[in-house]
Order: C-alpha cells, then structure tokens, then sequence
C-alpha cells in the first residue's frame, strides 16, 4: 500500500515532506497552517516570503521544513467552499500541484492534511473522494513516489476519509 490513512497531528509526521493548507497570500493563518508555522519555526515564514508572491487557488510551493522532523513544507491551495463544480477541479489541483512538486524535488514520501475542510468550508464527504483518486492516480503514473500518508485530525474527517479509502483496491 503506498496510499495511507493515519489519524493524528501532521507537524509530528516523519514523512520527507508534510502538505499545509495555505491561503494564497501564503500569509499563515489558523488551522493546520497555523500548527505548522509553530512548531516549524519562523524560518519557513521568511522563505515564503523571499521566494513567492503568493500562489494561486488550485497550486502549491514548497519551502524547507523548518524544525519539523519534515525536511520539505509544500503549500497547497485549496478552494474556500462554493458549492460551484469549479471547487473540484481547484482541490484536485491542489493535492496535484502538491504531488508534482515532490517527483520534481525527488521527495519520495509526503503527509497531507485534509485540504480545505477547514476553515474553507468544504464537506469532507465531498472532499475526501477527490483527495484521494487524485492521488491514488498520481501513484499509478508515478513510481518515484513510494508513501503518501493522509494525516487526519479529527473522527469525522478520518471516518470520511476511511469509507472511500475502504473502497480502494490498492
Ligand atoms: N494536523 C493535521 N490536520 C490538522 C491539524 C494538524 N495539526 N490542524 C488542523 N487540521 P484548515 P482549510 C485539520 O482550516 O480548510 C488557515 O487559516 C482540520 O481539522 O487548517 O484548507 C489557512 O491560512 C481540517 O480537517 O484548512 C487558510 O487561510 C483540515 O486540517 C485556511 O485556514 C483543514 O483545515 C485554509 O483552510
């Protein structure tokens, strides 16, 4: 199985990279961006900011890990809730844009959070089976990628997640 899911808190994963759930200021924020900034150190703030200008809805950049036992941080942005058809396509890109980024930086394993279920309002029911088939498509073209953990804070999210997961042939 390369695809997992874990319940738990994702600054504690060991993976080479750990996903966050950015806004497009890259400006940091609550939720997971903001557990990750904490334990990672203002490092990681001040490489957004030397390198990027932001980063559109649907993409991702990748900073250092900061003090986080993660050597990689890859900043995704998902799409705040609508209820348009567009959403989709935006979270898809996210966790897409995010897996790119680890083939081109030969980052073999990373842990994503649940992508805008937060605080952008998205139903986990909806977002879980688009997080994980885009995923699960990207392992199938790419062999250099060995792990990819989802890494899922509370009961609800990790149920949801499960249910789709459970349905998986991997
Ligand atoms: N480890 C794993 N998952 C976590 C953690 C953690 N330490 N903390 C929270 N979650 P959210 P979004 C879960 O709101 O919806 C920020 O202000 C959380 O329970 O972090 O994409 C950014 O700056 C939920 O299941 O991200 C943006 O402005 C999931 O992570 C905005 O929030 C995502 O919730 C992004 O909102």
């Amino acid at each position: 199985m390369k695809l997992e899911l874990a319940k738990g808190d994702i600054t504690q994963e060991a993976t080479e990279a750990i996903g966050n759930a950015a806004n497009s200021r890259l400006a940091g924020g609550g939720g997971v961006d903001g557990a990750i900034h904490r334990s990672g150190g203002h490092e990681i703030m001040k490489e957004l900011r030397e390198k990027y200008r932001g980063c559109p809805t649907g993409s991702a950049v990748i900073t250092g890990g900061g003090h986080l036992k993660a050597k990689y941080v890859i900043h995704a942005v998902g799409p705040v809730y609508s209820g348009k058809p567009k959403d989709a396509e935006l979270l898809a890109g996210a966790y897409q844009a995010s897996l790119e980024l680890c083939s081109k930086h030969r980052i073999r394993s990373i842990a994503f959070p649940s992508i805008s279920t937060g605080v952008y309002g998205y139903p986990v029911r909806e977002a879980a089976p688009i997080a994980l088939n885009t995923v699960k498509r990207y392992l199938t073209s790419h062999s250099e990628i060995e792990r990819v953990r989802f890494v899922l804070f509370d009961d609800q999210t990790y149920l949801a997640y499960q249910e789709v997961y459970s349905k998986f042939q991997m």
